[in-house]
């Protein structure tokens, strides 16, 4: 999966942002590593974005071209292969510049829609700020919208990593559905009385636009360290386990997965975190793409959670049901053990801290094959769709299943338990 394209960042410059969509200022091109190319990367201050087969890739403005040519360095075009994804059929009838997907700002005024057509059930909130002060957008759909009722709570997110485009979509249109519904569908009604469902379709904002803009593969946020170095990885950057070892994240900013300087450095993390902390969250799902999976905690080990047996009976539900809309499989699995490991994840952090079932959901395709982070537009409504019921049961197993009890061996929700000690036989570095 998307690891494997083994895009590894490396030293990365400030530039300034072209304008939107087909790029006019700005050129992706390759060249070779050379000891000329780093000292030409540190001198004109070049963006570069990642490291394929001896070749590097760099976003590079007209001067830096130019530049570049004067160092007698061999450049290769290499724009298009990162175009943005589109579909001439459907981009016509639109002026966005991503077609069906949603900019941070489209995102942003479809949900601010939303709320003015149905004030009664839905409010936007924003739930923190990202680094280059974006706010970062929750739809919250509940009934009495504008008071905390203290009911079970479900969130849905997306997009922690900036290329995963259809992650957006599939969470901003469950929180569009559920609205549309309401009126006319009793368990639509059922759900939304019942419960307070939150949706934060983008956690990334700043990845995402650099994303549409600049660098279609991006995947970090937009954190600029030490040499010029872009971007944590917030899929890594979640207090449990957070950096328990080299493998399930790296401590090297140039990493794709690069872990950030502490956890929760991020402010996009830690909105997710005060979010969680704030209510009672008694499910989650996190959207990835891609590979048509469903991964439960834990991911920083191989060893099953003290729940594995609801994670997995429940999660088994879940993919039936997705698998029952187009017959297309998805696969339930431990995280750490089914993949690869990973630490300071989001759904660790949340199980840990909560003892909510939290998922990651990799959307499809199932390969780089099918299409890799490029989804056509004509397959976000089906994605959506054959996720749909999932995302339903879901609501309504947390109205059933109130009040979740942390894992014994975890961290308490803020408000309450005390700490215990850590979970027995797991060496922690
Ligand atoms: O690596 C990730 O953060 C997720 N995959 S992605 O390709 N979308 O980046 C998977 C996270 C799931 N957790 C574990 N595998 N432990
Ligand atoms: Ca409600
Ligand atoms: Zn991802």
């Amino acid at each position: 999966m998307k690891r494997a394209i083994l895009l590894l960042p490396v030293l990365a410059g400030v530039f300034v942002l072209p304008v939107f969509g087909g790029t006019p200022d700005v050129k992706i091109v390759s060249v070779p590593r050379s000891a000329a190319l780093a000292e030409a990367a540190v001198r004109l201050d070049l963006d570069l974005l990642a490291e394929i087969e001896g070749r590097v890739l760099i976003a590079a403005s007209p001067s830096d071209l130019r530049k570049l040519a004067e160092c007698g360095l061999q450049i290769v075009d290499e724009s298009v292969l990162f175009a943005p994804s589109s579909s001439p059929a459907s981009s016509v009838y639109s002026f966005s510049p991503i077609g069906a997907y949603h900019t941070y700002r489209e995102l942003a005024d479809d949900l601010a829609a939303l709320q003015i057509q149905y004030p009664d059930l839905a409010r936007v909130v924003t739930i923190g700020t990202s680094l280059e002060n974006r706010p970062i957008l929750a739809l919250k759909v509940s009934d009495n919208p504008g008071l905390d009722e203290d009911e079970p709570a479900v969130l849905f997110l997306g997009c922690h990593h900036a290329r995963e485009w259809i992650s957006v979509e599939v969470p901003f249109l469950f929180g569009r559905r559920l609205l549309e519904q309401y009126a006319s569908d009793p368990a639509v009604r059922r759900l939304v009385d019942e419960a307070e469902i939150w949706i934060v379709p983008m956690v990334n904002p700043d990845g995402h636009d650099y994303s549409v803009r600049v660098y279609r593969y991006w995947r970090k946020n937009r954190r600029a360290g030490e040499g010029g170095l872009f971007g944590v990885d917030l899929n890594r950057n979640y207090g449990k386990a957070w950096g328990c070892d080299d493998e399930g994240s790296s401590p090297d900013p140039a990493s794709d997965v690069y872990r950030g300087p502490a956890s929760f450095s991020e402010p996009e993390t830690r909105a997710v975190r005060d979010l969680i902390l704030s209510r009672r969250f008694g499910a989650l799902i996190s959207f990835h793409s891609y590979s048509q999976l469903l991964l439960y905690p834990w991911g920083y080990t191989t060893l099953p959670a003290l729940q594995e047996s609801l994670l997995k009976s429940l999660g088994t539900r879940l993919t039936d049901l997705m698998r029952a809309v187009n017959g297309r499989d998805y696969v339930c699995a431990q995280a750490g053990a089914a993949l690869y490991l990973t630490n300071g994840d989001t759904t660790d952090w949340a199980y840990a801290a909560t003892g909510m079932p939290a998922y990651t959901i990799e959307l499809p395709p199932l390969d780089i094959l099918g299409g890799g982070f490029f989804n056509r537009e004509e397959d976000i409504d089906p994605i959506f769709q054959e996720n749909l019921p999932a995302m339903l049961a879901l609501v309504d197993w947390a109205i059933a299943h109130p009040d979740p009890e942390p894992d014994p061996a975890d961290p308490p929700r803020r408000s309450g338990r005390k700490k215990n000690p850590p979970e027995p036989g797991i060496i922690r570095r």
